[in-house]
Parts: structure tokens; sequence; C-alpha cells
């Protein structure tokens, strides 16, 4: 352990593929720095490992006893018993277990994966986005030598900004503490308290560039990949609940942030706030797409990598053949479920499925993608909403069931949660427990949807979570893990609704 100073060069290496002029070069950042604290910087060439020397099985699919479906089935959801920790009780970071962790997140243990993360930046390439460049964060299962059990230690919430990459990176976090960045998902928060093992409220389980774990069954299966769009004004870590869960599962899982879009990002090294000309709601309708299209190609790219072909012992290695770039889900919150629904009508053939949550698909000028008049509408999709979401309100929550009933050619389903809100979709909680708009411990911060004028009090967060975990993941699992009859009783939870009606409306529309 070093006593590391914020003195570091920026990058690395800036790797350019010759072989395909097309494809985006994928910068490289010197992560796992941090101005304050000790930390470990990884050594891939040391540390890469096919091990099978744990007990974790490297199964593409893991059977179905090993997926905890969570306890939600119907009455007990109808109390008002939360299980949420009483945070002025709660014992600090430091002091709970992984599992513990995991329950606090989602309501769900945590797969059978410990998790890695990693964060890059994905430019683009001779397609006319030579200029934009994408901070992104991956999740992806570990070996378990690199797990929370070794005393590996977990991500802390400054480690997620990248700072390492600023050119100032002392700026860049003075920056990231204004009112409009973190401090602005609660009065006075800090990315010091974020980071402070007795203040912070901020859970996970993932262990920074971890060594990847590669499939071990004779099926030639690699890891699925899932790419996450964030909401507007939002940052790309705030819905680790989800993204953190599914590389628990067994995905990997690209989220970045929209530069323009993302209330804080970091490219070239220049932090980028919303503002001009790239924060036009147009321009961002014609950008986000593509940048999900530019992650794929990235990492489809740097998947290829072969670890011979230069002398860099870098990231190039960290996802060599181990991710399946023809396998594809798209998921997205909100503007990112526009985001999504657009994506699919591009009608990529490498995507399979996609999950928009809370999608402001119809708030878009552009298209009608809520209507008949899109392309697809074959692609698997599950759209979850909030029923008391403000920020759709009632015009545009409805568009999500129209995008549902239109998809005429292809599965899909409807996941509803009644006391939720625009935020449900979110991991806003760990910043602020009384967020408002499905996340709140009391109804004060909540105006109702449905009952205009009138105050709802939210299902707990974390059932929240787990609800959407739940089907979501049996939702990705069918569609991207269920080849050649491979089920693990996903396709058969996703026939009915799990929890109770008061609760949650769930719809599915399988064709075949
Ligand atoms: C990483 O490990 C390899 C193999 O042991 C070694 O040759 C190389 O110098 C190390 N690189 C760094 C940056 O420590
Ligand atoms: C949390 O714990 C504190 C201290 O014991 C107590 O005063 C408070 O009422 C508790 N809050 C809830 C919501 O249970
Ligand atoms: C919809 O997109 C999928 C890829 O996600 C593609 O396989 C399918 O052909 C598309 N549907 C239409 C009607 O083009
Ligand atoms: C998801 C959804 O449609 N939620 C609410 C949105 O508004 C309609 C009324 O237009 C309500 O019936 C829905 O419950």
């Amino acid at each position: 352990m070093n006593k590391r100073t914020a003195s570091i060069s920026i990058f690395l290496a800036a790797l350019s593929r010759s072989s395909t002029t097309t494809a985006p070069v994928v910068v490289l950042g010197f992560r796992s720095i941090s101005t304050t604290s000790s930390t470990t910087a990884r050594n891939f060439s040391t540390t890469r490992s096919t091990t099978t020397n744990n007990n974790l099985g490297g199964s593409y699919f893991v059977g179905n006893n090993n997926i905890p479906r969570g306890g939600g089935l119907g009455s007990s959801l109808s109390s008002s018993s939360t299980t949420s920790l009483n945070m002025s009780t709660k014992p600090t970071v430091e002091k709970m277990t992984r599992e513990e962790k995991a329950l606090q997140i989602t309501g769900l243990p945590i797969g059978p994966y410990p998790v890695g993360v990693t964060t890059v930046q994905i430019d683009g390439g001779e397609d006319g986005r030579k200029d934009r460049g994408l901070q992104t964060e991956i999740w992806y299962p570990a070996v378990a030598d690199d797990s929370l059990d070794n005393n590996k230690p977990v991500t802390k919430f400054s480690d997620y900004l990248g700072l390492d990459t600023a050119l100032d990176p002392t700026e860049a976090l003075k920056i990231a503490n204004s009112p409009n960045v973190i401090g602005g998902y609660r009065d006075g928060l800090t990315v010091e308290e974020l980071d402070s093992v007795e203040e912070s409220t901020w859970l996970t389980n993932a262990i920074r560039d971890a060594t990847i774990r590669e499939i071990i069954d004779n099926n030639g299966h690699k890891w699925p990949l899932i790419i996450f769009s964030h909401g507007s004004g939002a940052y790309r870590i705030s819905y680790s609940f989800w993204t953190e869960f599914l590389a628990s599962h067994g995905y990997i899982v690209a989220a970045c942030d929209h530069p323009g879009s993302a209330r804080y990002t970091i490219v070239n090294g220049k932090v980028i706030t919303p503002g001009g000309k790239r924060s036009d709601r147009l321009q961002m309708e014609i950008d986000r797409p593509l940048d999900i299209i530019q992650i794929i190609n990235g990492i489809e790219s740097s998947s290829k990598w072969n670890s011979n072909s230069n002398g860099n012992d870098n990231d190039e290695k960290l996802f060599k053949n181990c991710i399946d770039t023809n396998n594809v889900a798209v998921t997205g919150m909100s503007f990112g479920g526009y985001t999504t629904a657009e994506v699919i009508d591009l009608c990529d053939k490498r995507i399979k499925a996609g999950i928009m949550m809370c999608s402001s698909m119809s708030m878009s000028g552009t298209k009608k993608l809520h209507t008949t008049e899109r392309n697809n509408k074959s692609t698997p999709v599950m759209i979850m909403i909030g029923t008391e979401d403000t920020v759709l309100g009632d015009k545009h929550n409805n568009s999500n069931r129209q995008y549902v009933n239109n998809h005429k050619d292809g599965d899909s389903y409807l996941l509803e949660i009644k006391r939720g809100g625009h935020v449900s979709f979110t991991s806003c909680e760990m910043y602020n427990t009384e967020y408002g708009n499905g996340i709140a411990t009391s109804a004060t911060k909540c105006k109702s949807l449905s009952k205009p004028g009138e105050e709802y009090n939210p299902l707990d967060i974390v059932k929240q979570h787990e609800i959407i975990n739940n089907y979501g993941l049996a939702f990705l699992n069918k569609y991207l893990k269920g080849d050649n009859g491979n089920d693990d009783g996903s396709s058969e939870y996703l026939q009915t609704n799990h929890y109770s009606d008061d609760e949650v409306v769930y719809q599915a529309n399988i064709k075949q």
C-alpha cells in the first residue's frame, strides 16, 4: 500500500487499432489514484489469472437454485415495515460485510461472482465522432481471489470520478463537490463524505481493477454485454443497484456518461458539465444513441485485442476473449430509456434485448417511438415504470404502456411499481434517503401523480430495487443466456407476478 499523490501522469496509453480503421480508440486512464488515501495500483500482467482455485465455479449459467429470487411473495409487501437500515444507527460502511451491503442495496444477496470495476475512456473512430470521448464504467465478474473475502479494498466513491485522469485533479474535485454535481444530490453532500468510512452512505461491493473471471465451460460462451444509459443530468454510476448486481450474475455491464447530458464527466482530462450546444435536447437525442453504439464498438475491438499486440500491459488484456459483443442488451433510465428505445430502433443485429426504465421516449421531438411508426417491434423488451412518476406525468408514463401494446412482433413485458416514482430506478437513496419521487422514508417528500395534490408513501426503496432486479435479471437470463434450451427457471419466473397486486402491476406478452 502506497501513499499516492495526485501528480500522476494522465494517460498511460492511447491505443489505436491499426487493423480496423473504423474501430474506436480506447484511452486508458491510470486509475486507482486518490489524493488522500492509500491505494494499490494493480499490475494486470501479474494478476491476470484464469485460475479455478476457488469455489465459485465459472459457469455461464449457474443453476436454478443459485439465483435467489428474493422473498417477495405478496403479503409482506402490504405492511409498512421497511427493510432499510436506520441510517443513524447502522454500522459504518467499513464494518458491514459483503452480504449485508448487498442486502441493503437490493434486498437480494450478491450473485455468484465477485464484481470488478474499471474506468476507461472510449473514443469515436473514423465515423465522424472522433471528438466524442466517453468516460465509461465497466463492471464485470471477477475471480474469487480478488474478492472482498481476501480483503481487497472496495472501490471508493471518488475512484469512480476518475480524478486521476483530470489535468487538474484538485479543480476537478472542487467542481465535483459543487451544488450542481454531487452536492446536488443532497444539500452539503461532498465526495469526502461519500469516501469516509465513518460517514459514508455509499455502498458497493465492487473491487477496482480486479481480475476478470473467464468462463470455464465447454460451450464457448463469453459473458454477454449490457450497456446502460443514464438519465438527463445524471451520472453513470448512480445506478449501481442495477449495474453492479448484474455483473455479479455473470454479465459485463458498461455505462458511459453522455457528455453534455451528464451532470459531470471527465473527457481528455477536462471536466464537462452541462451547457452549450451538446446540451440542447435535440442534439442529445442525436448523440446519445450513437454513444451506445460507440461503446459496443469500442468494447468489441478491445475484447478482440491480443495481449501480445503491443507492449502495454493494461486493460487490453483485461477483457480479452471474455465478452460476447454479439449478445448485447441495452438498458437505460428516463432519457436513457429514450436512448434505449432509439437504439433498439436502429436494428443493430448485435442487440438481443432492451430494458427501459421510466423512459421519456415520447418526450422526444424527433420520433414517435411509442407508436406503431417505429421500425422495430420484435426485439424482446421489458418496460418498467413507477405509477406515481411525476416527472413523466400521465401522458408520458402512458406512452410506456403504448410501447408494450405496440410491440406486436416480439416478446414484451410491463413492470409497474405502484408506490414508485421516477427516481425508484436509481441508487440515489445512497446520496439522500429523502430524495423524493419514489425514494423517501415518509410521504412528505413524494407528490402523487394518481391523486393530484396528495402525497404518497413510497414502497421501501430496497424492496423496489429487489423487484426491479428480480424481473430484470430473469429477463436478461432468458434472452441473453437462454440459448440451446439453457434455462435457469427464468422463463417460468417471467410468466407471472410474484408480488402483491396491490404493489406491482405485471404483464407478460410472450409470443412463443
Ligand atoms: C508487471 O508485471 C510484469 C511481470 O511480472 C513485469 O515485467 C512488469 O515490469 C510489471 N509492470 C509494472 C508497471 O510494475
Ligand atoms: C433511528 O435510530 C435513532 C437512534 O436510536 C432513533 O432516535 C430514531 O427514531 C430511529 N429512526 C427510525 C426511522 O427508526
Ligand atoms: C429489430 O432489431 C433486431 C436487433 O435488435 C433485429 O434482429 C431485427 O431484425 C429488427 N427488426 C426489424 C423489423 O428490423
Ligand atoms: C404506468 C402508467 O401508465 N401509470 C399511470 C400513468 O397515468 C395513467 C393515466 O393516464 C394511469 O392510469 C397509470 O396508472
